[in-house]
């Protein structure tokens, strides 16, 4: 196949000039926070570091992480590095406590951030004249008009239907045709499943890719989109404090997500010790923005748990790719001691056939210990089974989750349609020790 770029200059750029080209950006970056931000004014003077003489990545070390709980003390406006007449959009994501947190940009942010997911799209094969079915939600979360400003970027044509209303969307895919939708996976499923019930035959459309992110999920979860809606899904990341969508994106060897470090440094730290790890192993990912003007982060936590490869991708590109995440640090399950992660338990369940994609992870305490169950759909026919088979399923499900997670998690089948549904980031757990209710 022969490989296209969109800039072929940055992606398929050498490590060395890669290096220089951060370097430069790193520093012009922590000029503009220090003489524009207090908070990262006095956190730099009290590290030692020096902006205007900083001169080698080891230097970034020694600056303290920052952190969302950093933003939430400077809600709204207090970690912008431009007066509010150069900021042209704000974005904010919902806070389950305290205050929500604000991110700003400047019109060259926005600019950039439209070529980063311009690029994107191009490196998964569309083109000016595709259209492209945006439903991720417009509004205050970046998924919206972040996919927008970077669909109209690359000369296609932007659908922006937002979220909900799924049968206006499987309309709208069969009458204007677009080559490609943006939205969650756990939405993509939810759309596939509400065009088999109105009789669409995927495979009669032009539809040809998914961009899917937002949240995390498994290849095992990928295999089933792409059959369902007979499309190729890739994985887009990213995170409101550090842009939006796009801080990394799949290209068509889907291995691993090339990290846009052309304007984010990426680190991946132990979160107990706060220390670096050897290069690809797996830890907390960490950024530090190059480019961004209205508010720049200096060393973001993520929270996210992934690991970086920085081999030459087969399509070429050389910067740094991020593995799919394996989920957040603050998902982290810990039932009787062990640590589990939600995608665990969904890797184990999408191997298994007779399933629906659709699931609940249940967590309480029964006699005062840790109790974990999943609540996972069957299809009608299994479901209108005997009791004594069902009751066999579930167990051979328990069987397999023992085997590949090492603890008792418990199995009930549920009837079709019985969990609940998702249009945007969909929630996968429920826990019951924190008074949450399935
Ligand atoms: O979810 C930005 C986004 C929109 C990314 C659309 C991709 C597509 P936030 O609402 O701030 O921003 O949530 C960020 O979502 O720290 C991850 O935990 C999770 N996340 C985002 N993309 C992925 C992904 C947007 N591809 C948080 N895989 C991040 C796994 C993801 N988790």
């Amino acid at each position: 196949m022969d490989l296209e770029f969109w800039d072929s200059n940055i992606e398929l750029i050498n490590r060395e000039k890669l290096d220089l080209l951060q370097l430069d950006r790193l520093k012009k970056t922590l000029i503009n926070v220090y003489e524009n931000v207090p908070f990262y004014k006095k956190r730099l003077d009290e590290c030692g570091v020096n902006p205007y003489k900083f001169s080698n990545f080891d230097e970034l070390e020694k600056i303290p992480f920052t952190t969302k709980e950093d933003l939430r003390i400077n809600y709204p406006f207090n970690m912008f590095a431009r007066p509010l007449n150069q900021i042209v959009r704000i974005h904010s994501s919902s806070g389950t406590t305290g205050n929500p947190t604000v991110v700003a940009y400047t019109k060259s942010d926005i600019d950039v951030w439209g070529d980063i997911i311009a690029r994107q799209l191009f490196s998964l094969g569309l083109r000016s004249g595709d259209a492209v079915q945006n439903s991720y939600g417009y509004g205050l979360f970046t998924g919206g008009l972040g996919l927008h400003y970077g669909i109209e970027a690359l000369g296609a044509i932007a659908i922006p239907v937002s979220g909900g209303n799924t049968e206006r969307q499987i309309k709208i895919m069969q009458d204007f045709k677009p080559a490609a939708i943006c939205c969650t996976p756990s939405y993509a499923l939810y759309i596939a499943e509400v065009g088999k019930e109105m009789g669409i035959d995927f495979n009669n459309l032009q539809l040809k890719v998914g961009v899917f992110g937002a949240e995390p999920w498994t290849d095992q979860i990928r295999m089933e989109i792409e059959q369902r809606l007979n499309i190729d899904a890739y994985d887009i990341y990213g995170l409101s404090e550090v842009m939006g969508p796009g801080v990394a994106c799949e290209c068509t060897f889907k291995n691993g997500l090339h990290i846009a470090e052309d304007h984010f440094i990426p680190e991946i730290i132990d979160p107990s010790t706060l220390k670096r790890v050897e290069r690809g192993k797996i830890g907390e990912l960490v950024f530090t923005t190059i480019t961004k003007e209205g508010m720049p982060v200096i060393r973001y936590r993520t929270k996210d748990l992934t690991n970086l490869n920085y081999d030459t991708c087969q399509c070429g590109r050389t910067h740094a790719r991020m593995a799919k995440t394996i989920g957040r640090s603050d998902d982290m399950l810990i039932i009787r001691g062990v640590n589990v992660f939600p995608s665990q338990i969904e890797e184990v369940l999408m191997k298994v056939k007779e399933i629906e994609p659709h699931y609940l992870i249940v967590v309480d305490k029964r006699n005062y210990l840790d109790y974990i169950e999943v609540w996972i759909e069957v299809s009608e026919d299994i479901f209108s089974e005997k009791m004594n088979a069902l009751e066999a399923f579930e167990s051979s499900i328990e069987h397999k989750l023992y085997s590949a997670i090492g603890i008792n998690i418990g199995v009930k089948l549920k009837e079709p349609k019985t969990i609940k549904r998702s249009e945007g980031k969909a929630k996968r757990v429920v826990d019951m020790r924190k008074g949450e209710k399935p």
